[in-house]
């Protein structure tokens, strides 16, 4: 029947007439075996390049669209037998990821934290000539900190007329905090924790979900986007990924609340960069503050300040996700082998300049 009404048709049914015409031609017995053949393959041909083009047209033209509407995504699958390092320890012992590049995939992170619509803080100090910091901390954070995320940038500060005003896209937004500042610097770092306690508990639970707490005097340098969130996080400091418990610069002392002894400790942590949920960075802050005013009490001060009692906080509250030293790095350490970025890097500081007393 659609070989009678194919054969009466003009020109737009041609092709199929001809398929069909084709088709039927193979029990013509004039139909010569080899051309039946080749218009066989021919046919094959053409379905299956039609077939390819029409199945992969909509995904390259409307790809946005699909992943918005179908929630559907194109990434490889997770090789059992093939993780993607394994020059670097991927998890701890107890199964928090430490985050490199190259184990994760930011699509699929991002489309999980946009559908939660998450805000991110991140607090930064720029107390006293500190305020030299800024420019560069949120010009470069504005290239690779959270892009496409909601951002409050928290800086605390003492000299606010010193920090220059930023024009910054929807949903990013400078709020600067005046903060009294104190006499030396190792109060100055160590009331950070104080700072922030408070600042959590007055305000910062109503306006982000999660806290990234750092130090200024850095520059981001590659992207650092959300796969560092998680309920409570630390950095691993760039000078002791590899070194041995012994050596950590722990608190040794068993005067003071921050002491660790020699035979504990799973990670040196980097007293400038931490983060996780508001309510996660209130406990942790709540308790180094207590911590730092208790042994201001005992009249000793912890070894490295504020980090002493960081290192402490997460030695007994495992943090539930690390940062490897990709996001917090020293150039002075060099590039080792398994450094494949370098996201948040140290700014060298002339320290007679930015710290000496006159400028305090
Ligand atoms: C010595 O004279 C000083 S001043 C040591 C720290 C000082 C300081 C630190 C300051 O005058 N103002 C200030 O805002 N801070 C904040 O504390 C700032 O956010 C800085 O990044 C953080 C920790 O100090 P730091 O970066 O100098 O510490 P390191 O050298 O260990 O990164
Ligand atoms: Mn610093």
């Amino acid at each position: 029947m659609l070989l009678n009404k194919c054969s009466s048709t003009r020109e737009p049914m041609e092709t199929s007439a001809w398929v069909l015409t084709s088709l039927d031609s193979r029990t013509d017995k004039n139909c010569n075996g080899k051309k039946c053949l080749l218009s066989m393959l021919f046919i094959n041909a053409v379905f299956i390049i039609v077939f390819f083009w029409y199945e992969n047209k909509p995904i390259r033209w409307h790809y946005e669209s699909r992943l918005r509407c179908r929630q559907e995504m194109l990434y490889d699958k997770p090789q059992i037998f093939k993780p993607p390092r394994s020059d670097v320890l991927m998890v701890t012992p107890w199964l928090a990821p430490i985050i490199w590049n190259g184990s994760y995939n930011i699509d699929i992170l991002n489309a999980q934290f946009h559908q939660r619509n998450v805000r991110v803080g991140i607090t930064v100090f720029a107390m006293k000539k500190y305020t030299v910091f800024i420019k560069t901390f949120i010009e470069t954070a504005e290239q690779f900190f959270m892009v496409g995320h909601k951002v409050n940038y928290y800086v605390f500060t003492d000299r606010a007329d010193d920090i220059s005003n930023f024009t910054l896209p929807e949903g990013r937004q400078l709020v600067i905090l005046e903060v009294p500042s104190y006499k030396q610097w190792q109060e100055v770092s160590m009331r950070r924790m104080e700072m922030i306690r408070d600042k959590a508990n007055q305000r910062f639970y109503k306006e982000v979900d999660y806290l990234v707490c750092v130090d200024v005097d850095m520059r981001f340098s590659d992207f650092v986007g959300v796969e560092i969130l998680s309920d409570v996080f630390g950095t691993i400091h760039p000078g002791f990924y590899n070194a041995q418990r012994g050596s950590f610069t722990y608190e040794r002392r068993q005067k003071s609340t921050a002491y660790i002894p020699t035979d504990e400790g799973d990670f040196y942590y980097a007293g400038g960069y931490f983060g996780g949920t508001v309510e996660e960075v209130y406990k942790l802050t709540n308790f180094c503050h207590k911590a730092i005013m208790t042994d201001k009490h005992n009249s000793i001060e912890a070894i490295w300040h504020d980090e002493s009692h960081l290192n402490k906080y997460f030695l007994y509250h495992k943090p539930t996700r690390i940062l490897s030293p990709e996001y917090l790095w020293d150039n002075n350490f060099g590039v080792p082998q398994f450094l494949k970025r370098r996201r948040f890097v140290a700014v060298p500081k002339n320290h007679n300049e930015i710290r000496n007393k006159r400028a305090l």
